[in-house]
C-alpha cells in the first residue's frame, strides 16, 4: 500500500470506535427541533448531517477542521517563493485531521501528478458535444466518461466487504482529484483556445499544473489558483454540492456518480453560477451605465431595478452566513496586494460599499453580505481568464477536495443509505388540527 493510504487505514479504527462509543453514549440526546417552516424552508437551520471536514459558523465563517482560512493561509505549505497555501495542504487537513508539512504536501503533489492520467475516450466524448455545450456541462459529462475508470465498482462486483469499502472509494477520489485539473484545462482549451492543448508540467505543484494547463504560466496567477483552489474545497456538508455527494455516494454509487451529482447542484445559479452571474451582472450594469467606474448612486439604482425585475444580486445572501464571507475577504486582499487600481476591481469594491444597505432595506434577506463568488470573477479577469462562463468549473475542481475526502469519511465511518423521511401539507394539517 503507498504510504499515504498506509497512513488513511491507522486512523480508521480509532475513529469508528470513538463515533460508535459516542452513539452508544449520547445517540439518545437531542441536539434541536424542527420547526414546520423549515420543511417548507429548505431545512435551513436543521443539523441533519455529520461532515467531519469543515464546519460553517454564520458570524465567523468557515473553519476547516477548526483552522480559519487566514490560519491556514499562515500555516499551510506554500509553494517555493509563494505565500498562499498549497491545496494539497487543505486537501491532507481535511482528510487526516493533522496539519501537512513540506515533505507531505510534497508527496500529495507526487501522487496525484502520478495518477492524473485520462483514458482517451473521455477526450472522445468531450469532442463529441457541441462547443457551446456549457462549460459545466462538458465537466459533468467527462466525470461521467471517466467512470470507466472506477475502482470502488469493480471492487463491489467483485464481492469485497463493507469494512473495505473505503479503500476503493479512497483510490477513485484520489484519482478523480488527480485528473479533474486536465479535464477541465481541456474544456477551456477546447472552446476557448481552438482546440490548442497544452501538456502537463509534472513537475509542478497540482494549482500550479493546472494553472499551466490552462495557459496562465504567470506565477502570480499559479498563486491566484492555489489560494482560489484552497478556499472553495470545502463549506460543511449541507450545501448543495457536498449534500448531494454525500446523498448520492450514501447509495454506494461510486466517486464518479457521487461527484458528477454534487457538479449538477453547483452548476445552479443560486450556488456555484453565482461566480459566473456575478460578472454578467456586473458587465450588464457598466454596459448600461456606459462604462468606467460608476457613482454609488447609479449602482444603488441598477440594483434597484434588478431587484424590481424580480431577480437575485448574484454574489450576495448565504443561507448560513451572516458576515462578509471570509473567503471574499482572503480574494479582496489579493486583490489589495497585488491589483489595486484594476478598473473592475474598483467596481466589485464599490459594488460591495452599496449592496448590503440595499438589500438589508428590502428587510426579508437574511445576509446583505457578500458570498465567495462576489469576488473570485474579478481576479480571474485581471490575469485574462475572461470567458466567465468557465469560472463554475474551476469552483468544481476544488470543491472535490472537499467532498471527496468527506465521502471517503463516509465510507471508512460505515455510514447507512441517507433516507429522511417526509410528509404531506395534508398530514401536517391534521397533526395540528387535533
Ligand atoms: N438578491 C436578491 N434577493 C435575495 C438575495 C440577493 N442576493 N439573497 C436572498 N434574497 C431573497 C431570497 O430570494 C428570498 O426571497 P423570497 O422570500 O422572495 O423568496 C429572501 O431574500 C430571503 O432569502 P434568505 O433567507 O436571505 O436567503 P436563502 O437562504 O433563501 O438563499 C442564497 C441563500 C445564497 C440562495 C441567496 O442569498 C441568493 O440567491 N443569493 C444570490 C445568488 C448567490 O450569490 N449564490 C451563491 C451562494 C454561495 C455559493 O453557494 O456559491
Amino acid at each position: 500500500m503507498e504510504r499515504l493510504k498506509d497512513h488513511f487505514a491507522t486512523k480508521i479504527e480509532s475513529s469508528v470506535k470513538e463515533v460508535k462509543d459516542f452513539i452508544a453514549e449520547h445517540g439518545d440526546e437531542v441536539i434541536g427541533e424542527i420547526k414546520v417552516s423549515q420543511l417548507y424552508g429548505g431545512m435551513r437551520g436543521m443539523t441533519a448531517l455529520i461532515t467531519e471536514t469543515s464546519k460553517l459558523d454564520p458570524a465567523e465563517g468557515i473553519r476547516f477542521r477548526g483552522y480559519s482560512i487566514p490560519e491556514l493561509q499562515e500555516k499551510l505549505p506554500k509553494y517555493p517563493g509563494g505565500d498562499q497555501p498549497l491545496p494539497e495542504g487543505i486537501f491532507y487537513l481535511m482528510l487526516f485531521n493533522e496539519l501537512p508539512d513540506d515533505d507531505i504536501v510534497r508527496r500529495v503533489s507526487n501522487n496525484w501528478a502520478r495518477r492524473a492520467i485520462i483514458p482517451p475516450h473521455v477526450f472522445k466524448v468531450i469532442d463529441a458535444l457541441p462547443s457551446h455545450a456549457h462549460p459545466m456541462t462538458q465537466f459533468i459529462i467527462g466525470i461521467a466518461a471517466l467512470r470507466t475508470e472506477s475502482e470502488f465498482q469493480k471492487a463491489y462486483n467483485s464481492g469485497i466487504p463493507k469494512s473495505e469499502y473505503w479503500d476503493p472509494t479512497y483510490e477513485d477520489a484520489m484519482n478523480l482529484i488527480a485528473r479533474l485539473p486536465r479535464l477541465a484545462a481541456y474544456i477551456y482549451r477546447r472552446k476557448y483556445h481552438n482546440n490548442e492543448h497544452i501538456e502537463p508540467d509534472s513537475k509542478l505543484d497540482w494549482a500550479g499544473n493546472f494553472a499551466h494547463m490552462l495557459g496562465f504560466d504567470n506565477e502570480e496567477f499559479k498563486e491566484l489558483l492555489r489560494l482560489y483552489m484552497t478556499i472553495h474545497v470545502d463549506h460543511e456538508g449541507g450545501n448543495v454540492s457536498a449534500h448531494a455527494v454525500h446523498l448520492v455516494g450514501s447509495a454506494l454509487s461510486d466517486p464518479y456518480l457521487a461527484f458528477q451529482a454534487g457538479m449538477s447542484g453547483l452548476a445552479g445559479p443560486l450556488h456555484g453560477l453565482a461566480n459566473q452571474e456575478v460578472i454578467r451582472w456586473t458587465f450588464a450594469m457598466r454596459d448600461e451605465l456606459g462604462g468606467g467606474l460608476p457613482s454609488k448612486e447609479q449602482i444603488a439604482n441598477y440594483c434597484r431595478k434588478t431587484l424590481n425585475e424580480g431577480k437575485v444580486i448574484p454574489g450576495f445572501g448565504h443561507a448560513v452566513l451572516r458576515k462578509t464571507d471570509p473567503r471574499y475577504t482572503a480574494q479582496r486582499e489579493f486583490a489589495l496586494k497585488h491589483m489595486p487600481h484594476d478598473d473592475l476591481f474598483l467596481i466589485i469594491s464599490r459594488v460591495y460599499e452599496v449592496v448590503p444597505e440595499i438589500l438589508q432595506s428590502t428587510g426579508k434577506i437574511k445576509n446583505p453580505w457578500p458570498n465567495v463568488d462576489a469576488h473570485s470573477g474579478q481576479l480571474l479577469m485581471h490575469y485574462g481568464l475572461t470567458d466567465y462562463d468557465f469560472y463554475t468549473v474551476l469552483f468544481g475542481v476544488s470543491r472535490a477536495l472537499g467532498t471527496l475526502s468527506s465521502l471517503i469519511w463516509d465510507r471508512a465511518l460505515g455510514f447507512p443509505i441517507e433516507r429522511p423521511g417526509s410528509t404531506t401539507t395534508e398530514l401536517l394539517k391534521e397533526k395540528f388540527a387535533k
